[in-house]
């Protein structure tokens, strides 16, 4: 036989086992999920705040992540979301976009001001009497594991939530990012 014959049907056959591997045996939980779900959110900063509103985002494994930043402020902030490979800036009184991600990793997952923009721009970096700053600005990604599972594996909020009573001031959390399984 052809030498190049051989050749093609051991490629062929390389191949074909990768894709029965991924297909037939690979466990579930290492498969990459994709739901097709699109969950949009618009995060606000509000002015001298040093926070994001909301600040707990909740998607299920395998949704599409579309995220849009409003920044009130007269300076500069930014987005970063190391699982995600994320880092914006977000220019004073401007939106931003962020590409739309899969969220292919469960877990909780810190969001951050990646810009520092420091404390007592105005108000003694008083916010709502509360002492804060830029390294105050968390929030937390969600990744349900399970879809409909409306509990995170290990956030907390970080800062009072607007409308829900003041929450007592405490540390930010800070969140490892959470394997799979
Ligand atoms: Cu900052």
């Amino acid at each position: 036989m052809n030498k190049y014959v051989i050749l093609l049907i051991v490629l062929i056959a390389l191949v074909a086992s990768g894709v029965g591997y991924r297909a037939f045996l690979l466990p579930d939980s290492q498969k990459p999920v994709d739901t097709g779900i699109v969950k949009e959110f618009t995060v606000r900063i509000e002015k001298n705040s040093w926070s994001f509103t909301p600040e707990v985002i909740s998607v299920d494994l395998g949704d599409t992540v579309k995220l849009k930043f409003i920044n009130d402020d007269d300076y500069d902030h930014g987005v970063g979301i190391d699982a995600y490979g994320v880092s914006q800036r977000i220019p004073a009184r401007a939106t931003l976009d962020v590409p739309p991600f899969v969220a292919s990793k469960a877990g909780d997952f810190q969001f951050y001001c990646s810009v520092s923009c420091s404390e007592g721009i105005a108000e003694n970096g008083l916010y709502k009497g509360i002492k804060r700053s830029h390294f105050d600005q968390i929030g937390t990604i969600c990744v349900h594991k399970t879809p409909g599972d409306r509990v995170c594996l290990n956030s907390a909020p970080t800062a009072p939530i607007p409308g829900q009573g003041e929450a007592v001031p405490t540390v930010p959390t800070v969140v490892e990012s959470a394997p799979v399984q």
